[in-house]
């Protein structure tokens, strides 16, 4: 351990600390851009310099490592006019409508400038943007507010290896963009957002979809319903100050319903009747022959990738949409006939974790009779803003409940939130399918956590089934070369796009940080301990689904609705 002084207070830490770090330990927050807790040292706002004595040079705290006896001052004069003149540089160079952005009260720039007591720059402004990209369902691009932290390109390059954000040119023409300056939907990006989820400005967002709900909601002769993702109801709270990982479930529907939707549900319920349906796919292709190893396809930036990258190995994908999807194919097939109601009038509403959800809604495929599936994909961020521009006290509301008939959903929906949960959620059903008995333990723990890449062997009566788990596309990519290589030794395969899974979509509150997701993890996996019904086909108002609607899983109806196919 190494000892050093920071404003005069002794702190005591691990060799290889940096010296932002180390004065996070004494809870001083020195200021900074570039720096992101889960990301590589990127050094390059210099934002966050300090003096350390004996040195001529004022020092990058967050590329500078400790060493014995070190002290050093955060607070000077010098390194506070420092700090003040580089934030006023990035300020003009930054547009400044700030209450037209986004990320208004939620911007690191707007939190320092506010700091250094920086209201307007006396510098010329700057500002030379290229046009906003708006022209994908998911994300907005805005390059006249890109502070040129490299946290996107960190999180596209080094974390999701998809390698469409890069920098162009120099000095002060120095840009953050996808080659050749093209728009987002000409490149190769897979819509997840991990861009947007570590911009610590307004310069990545997503695509703002509340205007649309809120003029479904106030049309009278639409029926508004809405379905909410496993991942949601543990970080909405977030955009409400409750500890990270509170369980919100009873208030978000409470919100939901003061907001004016008609009938609310629960996107669990459709994650149940996926694993009936993608469990009994896999117990095709391993006993009737079939691709394998078979692979997951409920994440969009997953499928994206997959299509856009990987394209010859299509047909191991399972073919069930999604959960949001197999919710919209009923809601405008099942639901309108029960309710004797035209589907045109029906108007679907997703709230989801995930940015590339907007995009897979408007997929051409995801229609049925004639109308999409889902009209609307909210982020959970937007839902947040939509209940604090209701001025719902979202912290006072009483506990609600979903609607019926489609609002009971099982500890196996609910898992799926979370890295592993789509990969137990299935092995519970499919050793009960199988071997006709019950499971010994539900849990499936070499699956879960946020090692980068889980697997695990099942044995199911004497077959013994491989299978793995990886989440982020740059951990994806690790299985998609040993299956090119014809060396998988898998079976059955989930791959979520975003790192964590669901719960660190694109779309959540900001920040998602590590810390930030094992709290989400450790709800999700509450919520499934909690529930009386924690295995799929044990839901019984999926059972009667299938016996009033659907038939049977993999029958003529259930392809209908709730398979697809993929394309490059
Ligand atoms: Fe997900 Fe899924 S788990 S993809 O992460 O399969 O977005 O939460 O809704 O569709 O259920 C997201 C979450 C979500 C789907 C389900």
């Amino acid at each position: 351990n190494i000892k050093i002084k920071i404003d005069n207070i002794e702190v005591i830490v691990p060799e290889g600390t940096t010296i932002l770090e180390a004065a996070k330990k004494v809870n001083i927050n020195i200021p900074h851009l570039c720096y992101h807790p889960d990301q590589a040292i990127k050094a390059n706002c210099r934002l966050c310099v300090v003096d350390v004595s004996g040195s001529r040079k004022l020092t990058a705290a967050c590329s500078s490592f400790v060493y014995e006896g070190m002290e050093v001052h955060t607070n000077t004069k010098k390194v506070r006019d420092m700090q003040k003149g580089i934030l006023e540089l990035i300020l003009a160079n930054h547009d400044q409508d700030c209450l037209k952005c986004l990320r208004n009260g939620n911007c690191e720039l707007q939190a320092l400038c506010q700091r250094f007591n920086i209201s307007k720059t006396n510098l010329v402004d700057t500002v030379d943007a290229l046009p906003l990209d708006d022209t994908n369902p998911s994300l907005i691009r805005d390059s006249a507010k890109c502070v040129k932290c490299n946290r996107c390109v960190d999180a596209c390059q080094k974390v999701q290896e998809v390698h469409v954000l890069t920098h162009s040119h120099r000095s002060v023409h120095y840009n953050i963009t996808p080659a050749y300056e093209m728009p987002l939907e000409q490149t190769f990006c897979v819509f997840c957002g991990q861009c947007a989820a570590v911009c610590p400005v307004g310069a990545i967002v997503e695509k703002d979809d509340t205007a649309k709900v809120w003029d479904a909601i106030y049309d009278p002769k639409k029926h508004v319903i809405v379905q909410v993702a496993p991942a949601v109801r543990v970080a909405l709270g977030d955009a409400f100050n409750l500890p990270k990982g509170t369980i919100v479930t009873g208030k978000m529907v409470a919100a939901l319903r003061r907001l004016g939707f008609d009938k609310i549900f629960d996107t669990n319920f459709t994650a149940d009747l996926t694993i009936m349906e993608e469990g009994n796919e896999l117990i095709q292709r391993l006993t009737k022959g079939g691709t394998l190893p078979m692979i997951t396809s409920c994440s969009p930036g997953w499928i994206n990738f997959i299509e856009g990258r990987y394209d010859h190995l299509l047909a191991h994908l399972s073919s069930c949409k999604s959960p949001q999807q197999m919710f919209g194919a009923l809601s405008k097939s099942y639901y309108p006939e029960m309710a004797g109601m035209d589907p045109k009038n029906v108007y679907t509403v997703s709230i989801m974790p995930c940015t590339a959800k907007k995009y897979e809604a408007q997929r051409p495929e995801m229609m049925t009779n004639g109308v999409a599936e889902v009209d609307a994909v909210l982020t959970t961020r937007e839902l947040a803003r939509m209940i604090q521009s209701a001025g719902i006290d979202f912290v006072a509301l009483e506990e609600d409940q979903f609607d019926n008939p489609f609002g009971i959903g099982t500890g196996a929906g609910a898992i799926f939130g979370a890295t592993g949960g789509v990969m137990e959620a299935a092995l519970r059903t499919a050793y009960e399918v199988i071997t006709g008995k019950g499971l010994p333990s539900l849990n499936f723990t070499e699956v879960r956590g946020l090692s980068g890449i889980k697997e695990s062997i099942v044995l199911i009566d004497d077959m013994e089934l491989k299978v793995a788990v990886a989440h982020g596309l740059g951990n994806a990519k690790i299985l998609l070369k040993q299956i090119e290589k014809g060396e998988s030794p898998y079976a059955f395969i989930e791959i979520m796009a975003c790192p964590g899974g669901c719960i660190g979509g694109g779309g959540q509150p900001i920040k998602s940080t590590r810390d930030v997701k094992e709290k989400r993890i450790e709800a999700i996996y509450k919520i499934d301990e909690d529930l009386p019904l924690r295995k799929s086909h044990k839901n019984p108002d999926i059972l009667k689904l299938y016996d009033n609607y659907l038939g049977e899983p993999l029958g003529h109806k259930s392809h209908q609705l709730l398979h697809t196919h993929y394309h490059s």
